[in-house]
């Protein structure tokens, strides 16, 4: 029997979850009541962020719907990515899962196009867009009651070109970042105002360790292995949030994690939840066809500085490396349906109920 007091639980926890956990985006509303009151006079981005700068993010790209960016460059948007070798991009899975059947069926891999170069995602100068040759995941179908394995390893239609003066990849973390080192988030995603953004942003979030993360904050046993927490557990504030899916944790320059999910953003003990890059890592080389072995250059192109402060962004656009064709069409075991277009739009990045019930349970389950 469920008493009175788990019900009033479950009420209050419906209350506040359905924004978590969310899929892609384009422009979902927050019920930003449930956010904690700015307390900056800057009033930021992503969750309480700032601009972004382009020398320390030329690794970032969007992951976009091809249908919609087809008509206006740049309403695409649905998740971040990492750009990890020339031609290789670290997202998150769930960024393609096909959010009106939400069952966690993928949706074709040619209906997206991976856009990088430029912090504006409506501005094409120094942009390339490329159509994904390959979509390597764990998963069938995503298990959305878990979010365990939320990652995925895109093979591009091209390469970008050494030099280019924007786009450079990033090195992988290969060993667990420990508590309290002060990592950067990054994107387009949901700031505080209920929108995403125009403009990539940044925040920096410390990382928080998995003991820490499973016995203080309320996400408890929903952490995983292959998953990290990272943000301010006593007052939020600072997060990443619906839209910033799939995009990069930097920690000491390294990509250290996938941004994957969470109950809301920014609150009290409900910290952002990462995919752990370093646990993933020798499936991440082995699947580029990198063997993992031997040390030295690694082919990120990265040489680890971080921010070389540079800011230049060129001009020009050249637009190499677009085809924007959605080509190829070789299967990877997706087989999701086509999403009917402007109601997909519409629907992308709504979460659906279900997953907030079953964590809801799953939360009271283990703290009754
Ligand atoms: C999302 O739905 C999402 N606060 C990403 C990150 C977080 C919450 C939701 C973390 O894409």
């Amino acid at each position: 029997m469920i008493g009175l007091g788990q019900l009033l639980a479950v009420a209050l926890l419906l209350t506040f979850l359905p924004a978590g956990l969310r899929g892609a985006t384009t422009r979902t509303h927050l019920d930003t009541n449930a956010i904690r009151p700015r307390f900056s006079a800057d009033p930021g981005r992503i969750i309480n962020g700032t601009e972004a700068s382009l020398g320390a993010t030329r690794h970032q790209v969007g992951i976009r719907k091809a249908l919609n960016d087809g008509y206006f460059f740049g309403t695409g948007h649905l998740c971040g990515g990492s750009l990890i070798r020339p031609g290789w991009v670290l997202t998150a899975a769930h960024c393609f899962v096909d959010q009106i059947i939400y069952d966690g069926t993928f949706v074709p891999k040619e209906e997206f196009i991976v856009v990088m170069g430029n912090l504006d995602r409506y501005n094409r100068t120094n942009t390339l867009t490329f159509t994904i040759e390959e979509r390597i995941m764990q998963l069938d179908k995503f298990v959305l009651a878990t979010y365990d394995k939320d990652i995925a390893l895109l093979k591009l239609n091209g390469i970008v070109p050494t030099g280019h003066p924007t786009i450079r990849p990033i090195a992988l973390s290969r060993f667990a970042i420990p508590e309290g080192v002060v990592c950067q988030v990054t994107g387009w995603g949901n700031t505080e105002d209920g929108f995403i953004s125009d403009i990539l942003m940044t925040v920096d979030v410390p990382m928080i360790s998995e003991e820490h993360c499973i016995n203080d904050s309320d996400l408890g046993h929903l952490i995983q292995p292959g998953m990290i927490c990272a943000g301010y557990l006593e007052v939020g504030e600072k997060d990443a949030c619906a839209g910033d899916s799939g995009g990069p944790l930097v920690c000491q320059s390294e990509l250290a994690g996938v941004v994957s999910w969470g109950i809301q953003c920014a609150l009290p003990r409900l910290p952002g939840v990462y995919t752990e890059v370093s646990y993933y890592y020798d499936w991440i080389l082995k699947n580029m066809g990198e063997d993992g072995e031997g040390s030295g250059d690694d082919g990120s192109g990265d040489d680890g500085s971080g921010d070389d402060g540079s800011g230049d962004d060129g001009s020009g656009d050249d637009g190499s490396g677009d085809d924007g064709s959605g080509d190829d069409g070789s299967g990877d075991d997706d087989d999701g349906s086509g999403d009917g277009g402007g109601a997909m739009a519409a629907v992308a990045g709504t979460l659906t109920l279900l997953l907030p019930v079953i964590l809801a349970l799953r939360l009271i389950a283990t703290q009754f």
